[in-house]
């Protein structure tokens, strides 16, 4: 243990060392060193944190100095091999409560009573890029779930979009190559738009419909608050009889979904590489506690051989319209990991964890899943006793006759760790009445190699999505199509994807290429199922779907020199009442004076907050503050970003900087001369984007 013991500890007082005191005097610590005394891992007292043991106070470092060589070994040590996908990830602790029982459809037990409270881990992630990348690459994210039920844990190990690339778990480790940076050149880091990932694109046909998800705005969102999670692959519920339904699972974010547009995206990436980490973590400490809903969409037998498309199929998702989603509880996200370590990054999310009252599907992706997280666990966490850490352990009673192995953390007594056993027994037994049933779905055929008919359509969907979307979310595949494309280097596996996106929708594939100046080259596809065109599904859609708010948004308000301190009080008691939070910016972090020279703190300085880190801005100044902002080029960009990126925009006494920066004219921007403006500013600010700026 490297955390200080407060029982075994001795608790005096440590003296500081003759070689710290001789080298200029005491440390903080060692002045403030009343409290729990600094011990090596085996509980002895350590008096001198600050120099090595050496042969007088200028000779070598001496071999005997236990204490250097177990803190230098620990750190050594101390990490461990990174998740091989979903390496960066930001996590939260919290609750789910069913709003009613589900005990028609699941014999679950966390979904039967809406008193219950079930504890929960949420850790979200991007895929593609390792620990240490940034937040906002264009990247499908991740959206696990470990429920701690009174039954076991049920870990949800979900997606922001509902489709995955492959139909079969066996391409998994082809698809993260080629995704992951190029194996001789070790680049790009947590990037798609590379020649290696748009290859194989370009030969799997069966990508197409996700690759429509990760080129649109779902792949840039603003906040890990305001995305959508999906269960990705079809599920099982069981209810007591015995009687089974597929499901599939949905996340809902209460605040709404948001996305940033792609110039945003790279710009905050430089900003604040955190963006998202930054986000979550704030949200929490302020008490925004995050909430999403739970949804189900459960789909009998009957209504799936009725789909035009199989419910195995990961690639493939079905339409709200088809069957609706129905809500059956909320999950609150209201702690923050005391440590990011022990619990963002210990945390073992397995599908395979399930509760009695759901199973599995025969979905060829998922079967490979229940084998691979269990297994990817051991070489990450290094021990098949990964359960045992406290943010993977059980919070209900867990007892069986597995022993020993790498770091066993728990002490089990008696001779008996055998079953059946007449030696204990009180000990741990198999329970046909509690215990797991897995439903007797009937599974004679022949063994084969072979992909289902049923799963031969790679495009219909894919049109689905694209025409179902909104014409900005349109727009922005179009151009995240050619940022891709543009980026890969080998015209062929250009010209595959035009003939690819032709087969999509014509006007896409002519837009694309168009832009990338490559009309008339599509290389043709010849899909081995024409596509169909299916109803369209507006629930598709990221934008319009949710009421407008400004809730749980950040609003950036740069202050400069003689601004009106009535209207900046009434700007942010107008923020608050929203929901929203009011982030002060100035020339200098320091502070900054309003028109009667009183001197106020910021809470940021402008150069480190560009307006690519809020949702909305509002720029107050008097007639000095106004000159001092336009010879700011940190100012003026300011100001032309949020214009550019479609964000509400108030000004008070700033006629010069808008002009430097452009910001005369367009949609969205408000004059607040005084506190009766503030609403209009509020009401394009709830808006999110100020579309009808994109489309002028
Ligand atoms: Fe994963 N995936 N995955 N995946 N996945 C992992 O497990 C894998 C897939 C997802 O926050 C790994 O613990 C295979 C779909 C999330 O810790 C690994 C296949 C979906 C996370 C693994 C898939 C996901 C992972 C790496 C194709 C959405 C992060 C580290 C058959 C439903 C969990 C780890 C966290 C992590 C394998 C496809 C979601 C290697 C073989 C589809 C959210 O086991």
């Amino acid at each position: 243990m490297s955390v200080p013991q407060k029982s075994d500890a001795p608790k005096k007082k440590s003296a500081p060392s003759k070689a710290a005191a001789s080298k200029g005097g005491e440390t903080h610590q060692q002045a403030a060193g009343d409290g729990v005394v600094l011990t090596t891992n085996q509980g002895t007292g350590i008096s001198d944190n600050q120099n090595s043991l050496r042969a007088g106070g200028r000779g070598p470092t001496l071999l005997e100095d236990f204490i250097l060589r177990e803190k230098i070994t620990h750190f050594d040590h101390e990490r461990i091999p990174e998740r091989i996908v979903h390496a960066r990830g930001s996590a939260a602790h919290g609750y789910f409560q069913p709003y009613k029982s589900m005990k028609h459809v699941t014999s679950a037990a966390f979904l039967a009573d809406p008193k219950v409270k079930t504890p929960v881990f949420a850790r979200f992630s991007t895929v593609a890029g390792g620990a240490g990348s940034v937040d906002l690459p264009r990247d499908v994210r991740g959206f696990a779930v470990k429920f701690y039920t009174q039954e076991g844990n049920f870990d949800l190990v979900g997606n922001n979009i509902p489709v995955f690339f492959i139909q079969d778990a066996i391409k998994f480790p082809d698809l993260i190559h080629a995704v992951k940076m190029e194996a001789d050149r070790g680049y790009p880091q947590a990037g798609s738009a590379h020649d290696t990932f748009w290859d194989f694109v370009s030969l799997m046909p069966e990508s197409l419909h996700t690759i429509m998800w990760a080129m649109s705005d779902r792949a840039i969102p603003r906040s890990l608050r305001m995305m959508e999670g999906f269960g990705v692959n079809t599920f099982r519920l069981v209810n007591s009889a015995g009687k089974t339904n597929f499901v599939k699972f949905h996340w809902r974010p209460v605040l709404g979904t948001a996305a940033v547009l792609w110039d945003e995206a790279v710009k905050i990436s430089g900003a604040d590489p955190d963006f998202h980490r930054r986000d979550l973590f704030e949200a929490i400490e302020s008490r925004n506690f995050p909430e999403f809903e739970f949804g189900f969409q459960v789909i009998d037998q009957k209504t799936a051989d009725a789909l035009p498309f199989d419910v195995l199929d990961a690639t493939k998702l079905i339409p709200e319209e088809i069957v609706p989603i129905e809500m059956v509880g909320k999950m609150v996200l209201d702690r923050n990991p005391d440590n990011f370590f022990a619990e963002t990054e210990q945390v073992a999310f397995c599908p395979s964890h399930i509760v009695p009252g759901i199973d599995f599907s025969e979905d060829p992706l998922l079967q490979g899943r229940l084998f691979s997280y269990l297994d990817t666990q051991l070489s990450r966490l290094g021990s098949p006793n990964f359960h045992e850490l406290p943010i993977n352990r059980p919070k209900c009673p867990f007892a069986n006759m597995q022993r020993d192995g790498h770091m066993q953390m728990l002490t089990a007594k008696g001779r008996a760790n055998y079953e059946p056993n007449s030696i204990d027994p009180a000990g741990a037994r198999e329970s046909p009445s509690v215990g797991l049933r897995t439903a007797p779905i009937p599974t004679e055929a022949a063994k084969v190699r072979l992909r289902s008919e049923s799963f031969a359509d790679h495009y219909s969907q894919a049109r689905l999505f694209y025409r179902s979307v909104t014409p900005q979310e349109r727009k922005h595949i179009g151009e995240a199509l050619t940022f891709e494309l543009g980026k890969v280097d080998i015209p062929a596996i250009r010209q595959k994807m035009l003939g690819h996106l032709n087969i999509i929708d014509k006007t896409l594939g002519g837009t694309v290429a168009e832009e990338l100046g490559m009309t008339g080259e599509a290389i043709a596809a010849k899909p081995s199922v024409m596509p169909i065109d299916l109803d369209l599904s507006p629930a598709l859609r990221l934008y319009g779907k949710y009421k407008p708010t400004l809730k749980g948004r950040k609003v950036g308000l740069l202050l400069a020199p003689g601004f009106n301190l009535k209207l900046k009080n009434a700007l942010v008691a107008a923020i608050n009442k929203e929901g929203a939070a009011a982030a002060i910016i100035a020339l200098k972090v320091g502070g900054v004076e309003d028109s009667a020279g009183t001197r106020h703190p910021a809470e940021m300085a402008l150069r480190g907050s560009p307006s690519v880190m809020f949702d909305a801005v509002a720029v107050l100044a008097g007639p000095a503050g106004d000159k001092a902002l336009s010879a700011t080029p940190d100012a003026v960009g300011f100001l032309m970003d949020a214009c550019r990126h479609l964000k509400a925009i108030g000004l008070s006494g700033s006629p010069e900087l808008a002009g430097k920066a452009h910001a005369v004219g367009p949609v969205g921007i408000t004059d607040i001369g005084a506190a009766k403006d503030i609403a209009a500013f509020i009401g394009f600010a709830r808006e999110g984007k100020v579309w009808a700026r994109e489309s002028a």
